[in-house]
């Protein structure tokens, strides 16, 4: 679990928050299980959005039939690996196993990353749903999300 604490909460809050993390050692810490951003059954990174410290080693782990990547937004990445564009196996392709990838970080950050399959970047390097030429349309006729991630990655202790 990771304590999050909104820039705007009132000073007695956060030192209860403080307080609460101090009495309960590790609560502050993070826990391997959020160091995981699994794909589905379906073109997403789960959970979107990661907070965690340098030193940390996040594992992918695709768990959809399909191959994914994990592509680099360089544009927006303040913390390495630049370039990165890594394959992530489907099940079917990795013999009835979820293909994994694990990438550590070392320094603190942003990590904006993207499947170049089920998502492209526009002119200002955000990344796009793929539209109507390998989109995933809904009944509503949207073509739904890129599939993305940003990994915030704090300085080690904080
Ligand atoms: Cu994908």
């Amino acid at each position: 679990m990771h304590l999050e604490v909104p820039r705007r909460l009132p000073l007695a809050l956060l030192a209860f928050g403080l307080a609460l993390g101090a009495a309960a050692p590790g609560l502050g810490q993070a826990n391997p299980s959020h160091l995981q951003v699994i794909v589905p059954e379906e073109d997403r990174f789960t959970p979107f959005a990661q907070t965690i410290h340098a030193g940390d080693t996040v594992k992918w782990i695709n768990k959809d039939t399909d191959d994914h990547t994990v592509v680099s937004d360089d544009a927006f990445n303040t913390t390495g690996p630049k370039g990165l564009d890594h394959m992530l196996p489907g099940t079917v392709a990795n013999g009835g196993n979820p293909g994994t990838f694990h990438l550590r970080f070392t320094h603190a950050g942003t990590f904006v990353y993207f499947c170049r399959f089920h998502s492209h970047l526009d002119g200002f390097n955000q990344p796009v749903a793929p539209g109507p030429r390998g989109g995933i349309q809904d009944a509503n006729g949207n073509f739904g999300t890129p599939m993305m991630g940003v990994i915030t990655v704090l300085p080690k202790g904080d």
